[in-house]
């Protein structure tokens, strides 16, 4: 028997809005250890987006090389790391000589010419090998083996690259190693996939069809999709982000997905939730209901919560974003450092303003020239901006009586 963990999209250093989420990944990481201690885990396989940029930042390079020292120490637990498209080769295959030392894997690129490179057996607890993983990373546009005329837009390119290349991995496994469990990583977006607002397209608007992975593969550990999710319930799984990366991301559990193989068969999967380090709050409504929200809120144990507040008015008054700004400042002092507003937004719905308002954003042409100034006016952190915003707004009163026309 042999139990693989599979987790992706640590995406370590990432900051949101400026602020570090480091303190959550290391919390993590923690946790990962003592899951895979109390789960008996053989292999963590970790399906790409390692470092959240392609040069990372030195804090969370040392955090990352400090989880492998510990789980090299802490438990019997070996490692398959694949890039994904957040990663720089160089960033995930640097430590490769070392990383080998440690039981430790590191596939950056894939081997388009060389499957044997690309694919890794894995033993149980008395030696033997018993299942057989494809670690494939993310596949760039050099890796493409696309036979020589192909014709085909973009989308029948990436997918006839990937379909390609996974059945090269699929002919190799059941060639050298027939009578075993095959096991395929990737890092790439799955038909039928719900996206959050935190992942970088990969050149496909509509996802790759899942019949790029032949039936051979008992099981996909996937990356790239932050939600959590299955494309094909049982064996094409995406473990999802560990760490909410977006406030896009605060509506579902966190997880990683413990695979049992036994007797060269999937046996069991199971999904494992992990704690919640920092609650993330995302806030949509009229002034007076973001009010009722902040005064209802009792701030939650853990790492100081962040909020994002979203104001949606039908109209204009002009005061609007004094008054927000206004209402996070007081509900701040209110909670004393114990939650923070993160984000904000400020948005009008009415009947005049053109389009449909998009979540999280301001529409520029929903909002009156006094907000836009105001707003510059704050952002630039300006002193006199009160004063300053009161002569504007007295200027644009003139204006429009001389014009007869309304804002
Ligand atoms: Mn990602």
């Amino acid at each position: 028997m042999i139990r693989l963990l599979h987790t992706a999209d640590w995406h370590l250093g990432k900051r949101l809005k400026q602020q570090s989420l480091l303190e959550e990944q290391q919390l993590f990481l923690d946790w990962l250890i003592s899951c895979c201690l109390e789960k008996e885990i053989d292999y963590l396989l970790m399906a790409g987006d390692l470092f959240d940029v392609a040069n990372p930042p030195q804090d969370a390079e040392q955090m990352y090389y400090s989880f492998l020292a510990r789980l090299g120490k802490e438990t019997n637990t070996k490692i398959i790391i694949t890039g994904g498209n957040h990663d720089s080769i160089g960033a995930v295959n640097g430590i490769r000589p070392l990383a080998a030392a440690w039981n430790v894997v590191l596939v950056g690129e894939p081997f388009p010419e060389d499957p044997s490179q690309e694919c890794f057996p894995l033993t149980n607890r008395n030696g033997e090998v018993e299942a057989v993983v494809a670690a494939t990373p993310f596949l760039r546009e050099k890796d493409f083996r696309l036979p020589e005329g192909f014709e085909g837009d973009i989308e029948q390119r990436i997918a006839e690259a990937h379909r390609i290349h996974y059945h090269r991995l699929a002919d190799h496994c059941i060639q050298h190693f027939p009578s075993l469990c095959h096991v395929a990583m990737g890092h790439l977006f799955a038909d039928k996939s719900i996206s959050s607002d935190s992942e970088r397209q990969v050149g496909t608007m509509h996802g790759l069809p899942l019949d790029i992975f032949p039936d051979s593969f008992a099981y996909v550990a996937l990356g790239h999709i932050h939600k959590p999710q299955s494309p094909q319930e049982n064996r094409m799984i995406y473990a999802g982000s560990p760490n909410m990366l977006s406030f896009s991301e605060t509506e579902y559990a966190k997880r990683v997905v413990v695979v049992e193989v036994s007797a060269s068969e999937i046996s069991q999967i199971e999904s494992v939730p992990i704690p919640v380090f920092r609650k993330l709050y995302d806030w949509t409504g009229t002034f007076e209901e973001i009010q009722a929200k902040i005064d209802q809120f009792e701030p939650p144990q853990g790492l100081t919560p962040w909020i994002k507040i979203n104001v949606r008015e039908e109209k204009i008054q002009g005061n609007e974003c004094a008054n927000l700004l206004e209402m996070i400042q007081k509900a701040q002092q209110d909670w004393n450092g114990k939650a923070y507003v993160l984000d904000h937004s400020l948005q009008f719905t009415g009947s005049s303003n053109a389009g449909t308002p998009t979540a999280g954003s301001v529409s520029i042409d929903s909002i009156s020239p006094s907000t836009i100034f105001a707003e510059t006016l704050r952002q630039e952190n300006y002193e006199h901006w009160e004063t300053l915003n009161q002569l504007f707004q007295g200027l644009v009163d003139e204006l429009q009586q001389s014009e007869g026309g309304e804002a």
